[in-house]
């Protein structure tokens, strides 16, 4: 038997590898980006990135109806985008197995919300399994794969930053062999929803659900830990971890399916033990439904319903609601904190040069998601609201209707290539539609860098790295109805400064595309700049400029004597990107002499 330390992700990857998958669409996010990163190195599966969630699970719904296995990967947020075709999905049900993994982000490590995917389970009346280690990981997305086609349902598999990047060991096994082979069958009465097809399938997925708690009051996967009858514990996933940890003596249900639940299971469970608790992160999504259930439960009175839990975080919660022996081991102290280390954009990042123009124009830029968002920090103070992916085009088209015209000539939407493409392009569709007179500026930086630098329809590569047609972007936004669209480097001040001027002062939209390649793309040194700069500490006046632009290879010195301090360049940190250069009244920064 082979053993291998994967993190959950990699699992993840392995599990759908050996479940017989046979195709994989994601669009990256953090903490799920890494699955199909994982699920690209089996040949035997066709991994793509999709533009977005909903034609990541659409792809992945296509290959289920035409009889393959398929594996459809998002992060939490994702699934508001996908939601649509999930929540008919649950009644067409599959051909073959489909499993959906929605991975979570409590804590907000990388996420502008800390939504439950748990309630979208329920919401969408479809079965959600939770793993606790990358064990699990493995074992459960094959299990998910199973109970698809036996269930007829989507199946979602719910992992979370711990447990997707955290790292265990996992018994590998083999592919499974002799799955039906694809074919097209046609059954309307199942795949076209339509209303009188739909209201026959709308009592099949209510029963579906009936059968699948039954199923979970016996499953392996539901399974009940006795110790200590004093407390007894439900949870699941990660927390199931934290619980050992803080609780060592308690009696655990531990859930492998967080939807629909086992009731049974927990009321044999409630009669084991002396209080009932329930430990879950986020909502009190199992608490209500035990509640519910008519059964005397603990929850979010003691356990915090904000942020990650920890199992320090949790014995300090119980100690506090008297839950925890004074014997209990003391709660763990807490490692020294970190020194503080805000983002940044990288040296040499395209996008820095756009919101230091767009912050001494005093634009209101309506913003999105990605490496751009930095823009909001200071010293380049350019960013004035961020949503979620696309809003940025749409809040401008939105904003420029309440405003007079010359407050409305200051706004301008900034959005990335991979964010444009994501869910910008319907957006900027509606402001050409209905002419809503502000500036858009497409960020291309030919990458999806924010997540990692994964391949999109910009990049001209797919994710296994096949050369792929390249999206033209201006001639997108003249087909969307856009009259004036301009293509600069956005490492030329004046340039940039120049088109915003021209286009912010348009009374109609217009689009701005800053082409420049991330500064992290492996193969990029074909597109950069060049050497290292660097300050005569003769010729710098002490004045600043340079600094306003944020950039962390430039750092400053105070003198010593109490004079006025001067601007340094990092010669490790810069790659010659010139912006700096160009701020200079003084002539002080050229290229480093080596
Ligand atoms: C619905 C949704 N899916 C995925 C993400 C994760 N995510 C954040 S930014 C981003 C893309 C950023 O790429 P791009 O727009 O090209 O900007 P860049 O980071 O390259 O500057 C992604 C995928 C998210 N926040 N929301």
């Amino acid at each position: 038997m082979t053993k291998s330390v994967l993190s959950g992700n990699e699992a993840i990857a392995r599990g759908a590898y050996e479940a017989g998958v046979l195709v994989a669409s994601a669009y990256p996010g953090t903490p799920s980006t890494e699955i199909l990163e994982n699920v690209v190195r089996y040949p035997e599966i066709d991994a793509s990135w999709a533009p977005n969630e909903k034609v990541a699970l659409e792809v992945a719904i296509g290959a289920s109806f035409g009889g393959g296995r398929a594996l459809a990967c998002m992060k939490h947020v994702g699934v508001n985008v996908a939601a649509d075709p999930l929540f008919t999905l649950a009644y067409t049900g599959v051909r073959g197995g489909l499993v959906l993994v929605a991975a979570d982000d409590p804590e907000m490590h990388s996420s502008q919300n800390e939504q439950d995917s748990r309630n979208y389970a329920k919401f969408a009346k479809v079965p959600m399994l939770e793993p606790a280690d990358s064990q699990e990981c493995k074992d459960f997305t094959r299990l998910g794969f199973e109970l698809s086609e036996q269930y007829d349902t989507p199946v979602m598999l719910r992992s979370c930053t711990r447990i997707s990047h955290g790292k265990s060991v996992v018994t590998l096994g083999e592919r499974v062999a002799g799955l039906s082979a694809p074919q097209l069958v046609k059954d309307a009465a199942k795949l076209v929803m339509l209303p009188g097809n739909a209201r026959v399938r709308h009592p099949l997925v209510e029963q579906r659900l009936i059968d699948l708690s039954a199923y979970g009051d016996s499953a392996a996967i539901n399974r009940i830990e006795m110790r200590s009858p004093t407390i007894g514990v439900i949870c699941a996933g990660v927390v199931y971890q934290y619980v050992r940890e803080a609780l060592p003596n308690a009696s655990i249900l531990k859930l492998g399916m967080v939807y629909p639940l086992p009731k049974q299971l927990i009321r044999d469970f409630a009669t084991k033990v002396e209080r009932l608790l329930v430990i879950e992160e986020l909502d009190p999504f199992i608490e209500e439904q035990v509640r519910a259930m008519g059964l005397t439960v603990t929850g979010k009175e003691v356990v915090p319903i904000c942020g990650e839990l920890s199992p320090g975080r949790l014995q300090v919660a119980l100690a506090k609601a008297g839950l925890l022996a004074a014997t209990a081991p003391a709660a763990a102290t807490p490692v020294e904190p970190l020194p503080p280390r805000p983002p940044n954009m990288c040296p040499g990042c395209p996008h820095r040069g756009l919101f230091y123009t767009l912050n001494r124009l005093n634009a209101y830029v309506t913003g999105d998601i990605g490496c751009y968002t930095l823009g909001f920090l200071p010293p380049l103070n350019a960013m004035d609201t961020c949503v979620c992916m696309g809003a940025s085009i749409s809040n401008a088209s939105g904003i420029v209707r309440v405003l007079p015209p010359e407050e409305q000539r200051r706004v301008v939407a900034v959005i990335g290539d991979s964010t444009f493409l994501h869910t910008g392009i319907n957006s900027l569709m509606e402001m050409a539609y209905n002419q809503a007179p502000a500036t858009v500026v497409i960020l291309d930086n030919r990458i999806t860098a924010m997540t990692g630098r994964q391949e999109n329809p910009t990049s001209g590569y797919t994710l296994s790295g096949k050369p792929a047609p390249e999206i033209d972007l201006a001639a997108l936004c003249r087909v969307l109805g856009i009259r004036h669209v301009q293509v600069i480097d956005p490492n030329d001040l004046a340039a940039t400064r120049q088109a915003l001027a021209e286009e912010m002062a348009r009374p109609e939209p217009s689009v701005i595309i800053t082409s420049r390649p991330c500064c992290l793309i492996k193969d990029v040194a074909r597109f950069t700049a060049g050497p290292p700069l660097s300050i005569d500490q003769v010729l710098c006046t002490g004045c600043r400029a340079c600094l306003r632009l944020g950039c962390p290879a430039i750092e400053w010195q105070p003198a010593p004597d109490g004079k006025k301090g001067k601007a340094r360049i990092d010669p490790l940190l810069c790659n010659g990107c010139t912006v700096c250069r160009q701020l200079c009244k003084f002539d002080a920064i050229n290229t480093a002499k080596s």
